[in-house]
């Protein structure tokens, strides 16, 4: 397999998805530091478009989103399987709602200052 090349940032939730799948599969990765807002000439002109982090670049082939990262991921290095391949659709089920329909509540709850002194309270 070609290098994988992850355009990320450090703070992005969704790129630490990702590097963590990489630790847990052993695969050694090369970071490219992308900007977390618009603009970002050099991130559309890569993908055609999509702005999102991160972005997957194997080779000449780019991958943008997690779940098809993570596909992308799993189907070329399928030791160490996230899940067992019975449970392949309930896996991408439970990742798009925690993706979204989570991802949102957390968000939202966590930029409340209430929310914030009590998860950070020590
Ligand atoms: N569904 C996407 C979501 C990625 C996403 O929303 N990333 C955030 C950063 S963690 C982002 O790029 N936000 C900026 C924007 O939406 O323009 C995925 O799973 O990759």
């Amino acid at each position: 397999m070609a290098d994988l090349i992850l355009h990320q940032y450090a703070t992005s939730p969704f790129s630490e998805k990702i590097r963590l799948l990489m630790g847990a599969k052993g695969l050694a990765w090369q970071a490219v530091e992308i900007p977390p807002i618009m603009p970002k000439p050099d991130v559309v002109a890569l993908t055609g478009g999509y702005r999102r982090t991160p972005i997957l670049q194997v080779g000449a082939d780019i991958y943008c989103d997690t779940a098809l990262i993570c596909e992308v991921i799993e189907s070329a290095a399928p030791a160490r399987p996230l899940y067992p391949a019975a449970q392949a659709a309930t896996a991408r089920l439970i990742a798009g709602w925690i993706d979204t329909a989570l991802f949102t509540a957390a968000v939202t709850y966590l930029f409340q200052p209430a929310a914030r002194k009590a998860c950070w309270a020590t």
